[in-house]
């Protein structure tokens, strides 16, 4: 029996770093590697991908409104959920998400201010009430996860934004983690390699999901 996990969190967080920590959990716990599946949004299929470029287009040269971010967003999520996700679980497979559905009401949001009722409506359409079965949040100080995110490189047309609007996104990851304690946990995620992983190890040994596969 499958399970659909996903890694949540501002910039440089480190959630690819932990997309690689529960792969190999699973793997120590006896999930054949073909069996484990990797996504990223927006993104994971070729039409996501396509949209996904529109979305971190840096200084383009019209201006995407925040409707307009939202419903690409969701665009991009349908394909995904519908063409790889549901399907892959259906099958026992696992997934890692790096990034999900919570992300749109951090940075939409919480972010762009845009409604929640308006969010909900649109999810609603795109992928039903689909939701992950452990959702993880990396959570670190907005400027820490800038400077990671600086270090790699080029910034995209999300990390150009002021510091209120990532500790505005930051405190909706953790207020949905605290009105969701069952399935949203929080990893400190500006502590060494070495103690995130054994944080996000302990919330898998802790949920079920060590247990299937
Ligand atoms: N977005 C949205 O607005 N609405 C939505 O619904 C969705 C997304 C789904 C996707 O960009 C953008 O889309 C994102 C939100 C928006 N905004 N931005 N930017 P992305 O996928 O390219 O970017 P990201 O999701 O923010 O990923 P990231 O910046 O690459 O961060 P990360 O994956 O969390 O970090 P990382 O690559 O694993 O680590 C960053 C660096 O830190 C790297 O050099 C690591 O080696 C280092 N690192 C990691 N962990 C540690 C520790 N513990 N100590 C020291 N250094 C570390």
């Amino acid at each position: 029996m499958g399970a659909f996990i996903v890694l949540e969190g501002g910039e440089g967080a480190g959630k690819s770093t932990a997309v690689a920590v529960i792969r190999d959990y699973l793997i120590s716990k006896g999930v054949a590697s073909e069996d484990i599946l990797e996504t990223r949004e927006p993104g994971g299929t070729e039409i996501a991908e396509k949209i996904r470029t529109i979305l971190k287009e840096k200084n383009p040269r019209e201006q995407l409104t925040s409707e307009a971010e939202l419903l690409l967003m969701y665009a991009a999520r349908a394909q995904l959920v519908h063409r790889v996700i549901i399907p892959a679980v259906a099958q026992g497979k696992f997934v890692i998400g790096d990034r999900h559905d919570l992300s749109t009401v951090a940075y939409q949001g919480a972010g762009r201010g845009l409604p929640m009722d308006k969010i909900d409506a649109v999810r609603d359409i795109a992928i039903g009430n689909l939701k992950p079965d452990l959702t993880i949040v990396m959570d670190i100080e907005p400027e820490a996860g800038m400077r990671r995110a600086r270090n790699r490189g080029d910034l995209d047309r999300f990390e150009v934004e002021n510091i209120e609007f990532f500790r505005r996104i930051r405190n909706c990851f953790l207020n949905e983690a605290a009105r969701h304690p069952d399935r949203i946990k929080v990893v400190d995620a500006g502590q060494d390699l070495e103690h995130v992983k054994q944080s996000i190890t302990d919330i898998l040994e802790s949920s079920c999901i060590c247990t299937a596969g």
